[in-house]
């Protein structure tokens, strides 16, 4: 291969027109990479208290969008699911989203220990997905059960458990609406990945959509949207003097 077809075939030149799939992979990525900007220089706008919260809000979109840099060269010259990548992303992203929950309450009382078990059951979620869809497939359906309790966990937390009685004896109604929009995001917006895995095959949606367009519609919601909760919360706050 000469010089310039190398270098050609390694610059992305083959999206289809057409391609869905491919165009959100490079929209995944796009979106993750300005966000990731914004957050980091909206630092120096909030009050000190908040530039944890930020920085971690531009970490979790700029992991993903290196990981989408890789995930969108791998599925172009492939066509298939970059699972390995998308559950290592997963792996570093989704803990500190629980990171997210608990610098919002440590001013109000938030125990380390509750943001060690919110991290312990998303791994526990993750590791038994990527088992699900990489290792042993045969059994799809036990490892998303399985994967299935360390999200409801999550979920009983922020609707039921000590994240959401914090929030509701914080006093802070910038802090209480805040916990809220995350939890509708953890939910709502996290319900849409176990959708994407019951799409393989021999699971309960075998074939109906697309795996990937559905976890990169996802990813870009659920983290860039989860940033934009931490940062309106901050401004808001800082403006206020609370
Ligand atoms: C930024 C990435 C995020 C917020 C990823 C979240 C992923 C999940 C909530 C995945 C959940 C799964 C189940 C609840 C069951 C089936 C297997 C998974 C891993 C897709």
């Amino acid at each position: 291969m000469d010089t310039f077809s190398l270098v050609k075939s390694m610059l992305v030149d083959n999206l289809a027109a057409g391609d869905y799939i491919g165009f959100t992979f490079f929209t995944g990525y796009m979106s993750m990479f300005a966000a990731s900007v914004f957050f980091f220089l909206e630092r120096s706008q909030v009050d000190g208290k908040w530039k944890t919260s930020l920085l971690v809000s531009g970490l979790i979109t700029m992991i993903a969008a290196v990981h989408y840099f890789y995930m969108r060269d791998y599925y172009l010259a492939t066509g298939e699911s970059p699972t390995q990548f998308r559950y290592i992303d997963w792996t570093l992203t989704v803990p500190l989203m629980c990171v997210e929950f608990y610098l919002l309450l440590r001013p109000y009382g938030a125990k380390i220990q509750t943001m060690w078990l919110l991290i312990l059951a998303s791994v526990e979620m993750l590791v038994t997905g990527y088992i699900g869809e990489a290792i042993d497939p045969d059994r799809t359906i036990l490892w998303g059960f399985l994967s299935t309790l360390g999200y409801l966990y999550i979920v009983y937390e922020a609707t039921a458990g000590s994240i959401k009685k914090l929030a509701d004896t914080s006093n802070n109604p910038n802090v209480v609406s805040a916990v809220r929009m995350l939890r509708n995001f953890v939910v709502i917006g996290w319900a849409i990945y176990p959708i994407g895995y019951m799409t393989m095959p021999g699971n309960l949606l075998d074939g109906m959509f697309n795996l990937d367009l559905i976890y990169n519609i996802g990813d870009a919601v659920n983290k860039i949207g989860f940033g934009l909760v931490v940062y309106a919360v901050a401004m808001k706050s800082t403006k206020e003097g609370v």
